[in-house]
């Protein structure tokens, strides 16, 4: 097992709308720093990523949202009140032409979807960071064949090829993926276990057939990010039918979700893929701030034993999870049974 952990995520910290108030973020340093300890004191040794590969960026993400990435923060500093953080707050309207803005306030809202994700002064660093480590650890996995583990933040699945939203910038599952298929797989799966839907990696691959999405999750009918997540939501062209959601009720405990997750392993095995890539988050766990379901730190360690077992090459990206007390627990368990 290969850890792979930065300290650049530090300096970046958004501020959210909810209940229309402005707080700063839930997605905090504290959470990495907490992951990092936990692994740490478990045993394990954190390694620093590699540089960010700007070409595989542009090959996931569009290259003119990339460019407003980098220089939001300097062209939000050029204004004349520049507020704490540059955030959307004007969405196109159903059946508009959704004309890129010139303006950076028309381009903020352009490029995002949802008023919970800002930009600061550290968040283009943080979020190149963590596209690295994400790509570091799918290269250890490809030229080793070991478990690694990326200890992502922000986190991924919610950015799309040109939006951020959901505390997530660039998809950093998505950039393992391609790493992958860049590197000489045909196929590899990405599951997705975060409390919510990865509308971000869906879209990025919904009409591929080389990245199977299969994602279990609560159901849009109740929970962020509400507009992607159902099970009708198969794919399109090249990619009809390789991509699987498994909405799940509130409540739903390991019995149940473990359900889920034997449907969703039963067809990454049937697919016969190269690679699996991982979506940890862990704010599927029972006392966590922003989930309903219920499962419990133990869960985490028989959840990753069934995964492991089904046998193909394995790296895990760190995505939500916001019960903070119990974040370096949860994902220490996880990654308990991979580690040898
Ligand atoms: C990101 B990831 C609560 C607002 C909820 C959206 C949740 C984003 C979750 N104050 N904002 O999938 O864990
Ligand atoms: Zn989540």
């Amino acid at each position: 097992m290969r850890v792979i952990s930065s300290g650049v995520h530090q300096a970046h910290h958004g501020l959210e709308l909810f209940d229309a108030k402005v707080n700063p973020s839930i997605e905090g340093p504290d959470r990495a720093d907490l992951i990092g300890e936990a692994l740490e004191t478990a045993g394990h040794r954190l390694i620093e990523p590699g540089p960010v590969d700007p070409e595989l960026l542009r090959r996931v993400h569009d290259s003119v949202y990339v460019d407003f990435l980098a220089s939001a923060w300097d062209r939000w500093q050029e204004r004349e009140t520049p507020g704490p953080a540059a955030m959307g707050f004007t969405w196109a309207p159903r059946g508009a032409s959704n004309r890129r803005p010139d303006d950076l306030i028309g381009q903020l809202g352009y490029h995002s979807f949802a008023a919970d994700c800002s930009i600061v002064a550290g968040t283009w660093a943080a979020a190149t960071s963590a596209a690295a480590i994400a790509t570091t650890a799918a290269d250890h996995t490809i030229a080793t064949g070991e478990t690694s583990y990326g200890l992502c933040r922000p986190p991924g699945h919610h950015a799309t090829a040109d939006q951020f939203g959901g505390y997530c910038y660039l998809n950093n599952a998505a950039i393992a993926a391609q790493r992958f298929l860049d590197h000489g797989a045909t196929r590899v799966a990405i599951l997705d276990v975060d409390y919510h839907h990865g509308n971000g990696t869906q879209s990025i691959f919904y009409d591929r057939s080389d990245v199977m999405f299969v994602s279990l999750h609560a159901d849009p009918t109740f929970e962020f990010p509400w507009f992607a997540g159902h099970a009708d939501e198969t794919g399109t062209a090249a990619g009809a039918g390789w991509n699987l959601n498994l909405p799940l009720p509130r409540a739903t405990d390991y019995a149940r979700w473990s359900e889920a997750l034997e449907t969703a392993l039963g067809r990454i095995v049937d697919a016969g893929v190269d690679a699996l890539i991982v979506s940890l988050g862990v704010d599927i766990y029972a006392d966590d701030p922003l989930g309903t379901f219920g499962i419990e730190t133990a869960d985490f360690g028989t959840m990753a034993t069934r995964i492991g077992s089904i046998g193909v090459p394995l790296t895990i990206v760190q995505e939500g999870g916001y019960a903070v007390a119990a974040i370096g627990d949860n994902v220490a368990a996880f990654l308990a049974p991979l580690t040898s």
